[in-house]
């Protein structure tokens, strides 16, 4: 079952068919000790014939913050490696890609998260930019993953290249990151076999595209949570990109106007267009 956030309110969806959700929101759901059971009830209450407008979708947050994790997956072990040879990245990079605790970074609040079809950014200051297509946990106050979207990891790659500690410059800006279109509400984890997909039109044309599965994923999902669990307190839950493993050639920036198209084999399609400034 995926739960939606629209203009109209929140819904369920079950099979293509829609169900209204009478909680006033995100934050009230995550505080329910079955939120599974919750939706359930719903969806015995009954449908409605309406559908859900994609112009009505909003981005699938309330009060959580985001966090991410970094350096997860091989390719993007190497990526910042090489960005950041001139300043010393060839260790830290490598040494966190095998170290036993993760990076963790907090990445965005709700009003710097863009919702499906609105416009993520690029930072005026920035020269080169890149989406980070992120398979993302959505996790209650207790510490439980109760569901999975895609989320969008925009970054500076010049920004955080120069020097690691321009890593929350490179990463939190407004419009820096992007989740969506829905969350889906399981307590299982996707497969390994779960394909990522990123495409990057611009002017009709494909300007880059590149794939991973989660089998690249190197982090457990719940060793993730629970290192950002460890003295942290999320009254409103939590959600957790869990790294990019696609990370384009160095030739390769986003322009304004450049459509990102992020897809994720259970989770559906997150699509945003890009601006500057
Ligand atoms: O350490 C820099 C950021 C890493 C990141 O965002 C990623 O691997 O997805
Ligand atoms: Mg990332």
């Amino acid at each position: 079952m995926k739960l939606w956030n629209t203009r109209k309110g929140l819904f369920l969806t079950v099979e293509n068919q829609v169900y209204p959700v009478p909680e006033p929101g995100l934050d009230a759901l995550l505080r329910l000790d079955d939120l599974t059971g919750y939706l359930k009830e719903i969806v015995g209450q009954g449908s409605v014939a309406e559908q859900i407008a994609p112009e009505d979708l909003l981005a699938p947050i309330e009060n959580q913050e985001v966090w991410a994790a970094g350096v997860t997956y091989y390719r993007s072990r190497d990526a910042r490696m090489e960005e950041s040879r001139d300043a010393g990245g060839g260790s830290f990079y490598d040494r966190v890609y095998s170290a036993e605790r993760p990076e963790l970074f907090f990445k965005a609040t709700a009003s710097r998260v863009s919702g499906p079809g609105q416009p993520v950014r690029i930072r005026r200051d920035a020269q080169w930019s890149v989406p980070e297509p992120e398979w993302t946990l959505l996790v209650n106050p207790r510490g439980e993953i109760v569901g999975y979207t895609i989320g969008n990891d925009m970054s500076s790659r010049d920004i955080e290249g120069e020097n690691p500690l321009y890593l929350p410059q490179a990463k939190v800006y407004q419009g820096s990151c992007a989740l969506g279109p829905s969350i889906r509400i399981a307590a299982e984890p996707l497969p390994p076999t779960a394909c990522i997909e990123l495409v990057v039109e611009r002017n009709g044309e494909v300007a880059f595209t590149g794939s991973t599965t989660l089998a690249e994923l190197k982090r457990d999902p719940a060793t993730l949570v629970e290192y950002l669990f460890r003295d942290n307190i999320f009254p409103h839950g939590v959600f957790l990109m869990t790294g990019t493993g696609i990370v384009p050639g160095d030739e390769f920036t986003l322009e304004h106007g450049d459509q990102v198209r992020i897809r994720i084999d259970g989770l559906g399609e997150l699509v945003n267009p890009v601006v500057r400034g």
